[in-house]
């Protein structure tokens, strides 16, 4: 998990920007968001996200990779499930992979002409799991970037949506024993967008 604590280069760049009006600058929580490039099913915590379908039954993209490295077990465990509604979630048990859980989400498929409903849907993703993973008392969750590969969510909408829910959550109640929330970026150009946009919804103090 060390690894994954690069929040020293994130409040470099948060530094240089100017503090946003909409949400008061607070080291505490920037302190508690972390951006980590790279594999999610590599990654070392209580929980992981996947970016499900609506069967939790895999598919391709992060899900694929989850479930591949999480083994069989994952899918007959989702079997059980019946199913998940796009902005909801639900959580199985890690089983090979190196994270305890895995919270399942499932994204809506973007489309321009019902752009807000998307923006509900998938900030109901990402509150959902989060408060998935206070209910059970993990103390971090990983994020990839729902709804931004295979779903076609425009990633800049998307980043936006993930940071203003993780930061409401971040500054309620139910975030009081929770120690981290990491979004796992995959591509250069995503991370781009994270890293710009992080210190709007994080500013330093
Ligand atoms: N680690 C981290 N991020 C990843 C990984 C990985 N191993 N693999 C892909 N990504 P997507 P969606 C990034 O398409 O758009 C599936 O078939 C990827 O670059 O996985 O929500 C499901 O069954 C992108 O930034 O998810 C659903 O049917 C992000 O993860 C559908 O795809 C999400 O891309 C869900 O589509």
């Amino acid at each position: 998990l060390c690894e994954l604590y690069a929040s020293g280069a994130l409040r470099a760049v948060a530094a240089s920007l100017p503090v946003n009006a909409r949400f008061p600058p607070s080291q505490r929580l920037l302190d508690r968001v972390s951006l980590y490039q790279g594999d999610i099913t590599k990654v070392e915590v209580d929980s992981i996200v996947n970016a499900a379908k609506r069967s939790l039954l895999g598919g391709g993209g992060v899900d694929g990779a989850i479930h591949q490295a999480a083994g069989p077990k994952l899918v007959e465990e989702c079997e059980t499930l019946d199913g998940c509604e796009t902005g909801d979630a639900k959580i199985t048990a890690g089983y090979n992979l190196p994270s305890k859980h895995v919270i399942h989400t499932v994204g809506p498929v973007y489309s321009r002409s019902r752009a807000e409903q998307c923006a509900h849907l998938l900030a109901s993703c990402y509150r959902r799991s989060l408060q998935i993973a206070s209910q059970h008392s993990l103390k971090h969750i990983a994020f990839p970037s729902i709804s931004t590969g295979i779903y076609g969510y425009p990633v800049p909408d998307a980043t936006h949506i993930a940071l203003k829910e993780t930061r409401k959550f971040l500054d309620s109640e139910d975030s009081d024993n929770f120690d981290r929330v990491i979004f796992v970026v995959f591509s250069d150009e995503d991370m781009d967008v994270y890293q710009e946009l992080v210190p709007l919804y994080f500013p330093p103090d």
